[in-house]
């Protein structure tokens, strides 16, 4: 199936090759080395004590299909023109970052989730999800147009196809054997569909965490009050978590109710084989069967009032069973995408690869974790414009530790091109990490970039009407405020936090006295990144 990517080497072979790999819905609050409580991550955590970790990484729009279209053509939605994924397409035609490599001299390969609908463009080799992919014996659409299902987990599927063609274009030897010209560099895109929702584990994970009882994060019980938009969402573990398709309470076709991803829920466990089927449900069908019989099919949530009238009430505890199941099943899909990156990393040490490769592990965005109650993404709040950025760095990158300048994913494609030798086009929005990446080899001009670097950045959310109702907006956040505008035709309101006294931004400080110079200061920057990044949305 693998394309023939042997061609003559263009480009130098002393560029790094790029392994990028970038996980779905992956927020930092899952992977222990930004955050203890919840789980465990040693592959991941491997990457940030080998190399560094960026303390400040956000997005530019929350959202699968417009996050990658910024991550590779490094500029933000309105220009390369996807900014909601219901209803774009992305223009292949245009200039992207794997095209500019390729006419580098890079072989580029992209496996896993694509989600930008049109046929990739500036790939020697692709492999790609129809879609969102599935978890369970997933279809993969192939280069020449075909269709098949493969038969497994599909992070470990991603996994074994993205190694398989490392081991194709390198010929599988080990690097200090491989004479110069014998194979271009190369950058492949690992593109995973976990831990996107609703969270199916490896079967062999299916039993991990379920004695872990996860500590409520900050403001699980947020009553919304100075945020219009925040408290108009459907996002809520409580109200808008769907028992059988998000939280798995399922029996049977006969003995389960309907509900409105119902349907759904049974198409994914669907696609187990029968043996398969039988091991899922030895593991959920009893702890289905115990929720009905306490819930019956009384388990609907009302919309809540205050926070005092939750604290004990019959929905704070299944507000409560909710949210354990969801940080049940989401750390377990996690497991198996750590262990699968660890099979990545031992790949590249064991063919001595790592001295000459960048390994970047992202997501296409953070997530919410219960925080204010919810679970998606979307929102200029900080768990959903943070994403996790770690990078195990190659030779002359000296750089170690935490990296804490504000950097955003319009980054990747100038940092991935400057590393391969290759001109930054001026039309690209984002600007090169590589300066940030150099620790004792920085020149003066490195350190000067550094000096200046940007001290905020901007975000610009479109998807409404849509799936959980998160209204448009955008805005800006520097390093200790953010200033946010949610507009359209129901709503017209205005944000602003201050990050150091209100971290988890409860408190709408818009318009309030003593803001004053505060908030004229940020609408005046705003309107600056607006104009640099020219978005005529005012
Ligand atoms: C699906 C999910 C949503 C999710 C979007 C976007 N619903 O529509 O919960 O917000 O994807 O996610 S589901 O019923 O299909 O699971 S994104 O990461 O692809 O942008
Ligand atoms: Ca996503």
């Amino acid at each position: 199936m693998l394309a023939a990517v042997h061609a003559p080497l263009m480009a130098q072979k002393s560029h790094p090759n790029i392994v990028y790999i970038m996980t779905d819905d992956h927020t930092a609050q899952m992977m222990s080395c930004y955050d203890t409580r919840f789980v465990h991550t040693p592959n991941l955590d491997r990457i940030a004590a080998d190399g560094v970790r960026f303390t400040h990484s956000y997005v530019a729009n929350s959202l699968s299909g417009p996050s990658r279209a910024c991550m590779i053509t490094g500029k933000h939605s309105h220009k390369n023109g996807f900014t909601n994924n219901e209803h774009g397409i992305f223009d292949g035609s245009q200039q992207t970052m794997p095209k500019l490599l390729q006419a580098a001299g890079y072989a580029t390969a992209l496996i896993g989730k694509w989600h930008l609908v049109s046929t990739p463009t500036g790939f020697d080799h692709w492999e790609i999800l129809p879609g969102q992919g599935d978890y369970y014996n997933p279809v993969f659409i192939h280069q020449d147009g075909t269709r098949a299902v493969d038969s497994g987990y599909v992070t470990r599927l991603v996994t074994d196809k993205a190694l398989e063609w490392i081991e194709h274009h390198t010929g599988g030897r080990v690097a200090d054997n491989v004479s110069d010209g014998d194979y271009k560099p190369f950058a492949i895109f690992i593109h995973h569909k976990a831990c996107h929702r609703a969270w199916l584990p490896a079967l062999e994970d299916l039993r991990l965490y379920e004695n872990t009882t996860f500590p409520l994060p900050a403001a699980f019980n947020d009553d919304y009050v100075t945020r219009d938009a925040a408290g108009r969402t459907e996002m809520e573990i409580g109200k808008d978590m769907d028992i059988v398709y998000d939280t798995k309470m399922f029996v049977s076709h006969e003995k389960t109710p309907r509900t409105r991803l119902s349907a759904s829920y049974e198409n994914m466990i669907g696609r187990l084989s029968p043996v398969e089927r039988r091991r899922y449900d030895d593991f959920y069908v009893p702890l289905s069967e115990r929720f009905y019989d306490e819930w019956g099919t009384n388990y609907d949530f009302q919309p809540r009032q205050s926070e005092s009238s939750v604290q004990g009430s019959r929905d704070a505890k299944l507000l409560e069973y909710k949210y354990q199941r969801y940080m049940r099943d989401y750390a377990k899909v996690v497991h198996a995408l750590d262990q699968e990156v660890g099979r990545v990393l031992d790949y590249l040490r064991d063919h001595h690869l790592l001295d000459n490769t960048l390994v970047v592990y992202t997501s296409d965005q953070g997530f919410y974790m219960g925080e204010h109650g919810w679970f998606d993404k979307r929102f200029i709040y900080e768990e959903s414009l943070s994403t996790p950025l770690v990078m195990h760095l190659p030779k002359g990158l000296e750089k170690r530790g935490d990296i804490d300048e504000m950097v955003q994913n319009i980054d990747y494609a100038p940092t991935f091109l400057e590393l391969a030798g290759a001109p930054i086009p001026t039309d690209i929005q984002g600007v090169s990490l590589v300066p940030l990446l150099k620790g004792k080899a920085a020149t003066r001009a490195d350190k000067q970039k550094i000096k200046h670097w940007r001290d905020a950045i901007y975000y610009h959310f479109y998807e409404y009407p849509a799936e959980h109702a998160v209204r448009r907006h955008y805005g800006i956040r520097t390093k200790r405020y953010k200033l946010i505008h949610f507009y359209g035709n129901d709503v017209d309101t205005w944000e602003l936090f201050d990050l150091r006294k209100d971290p988890h931004e409860l408190h709408n400080l818009y318009g309030q006295p003593g803001m004053e110079a505060v908030q004229r200061h940020l609408h005046h920057r705003l309107e600056l990144l607006q104009i640099q990044y020219d978005d005529s949305q005012r």
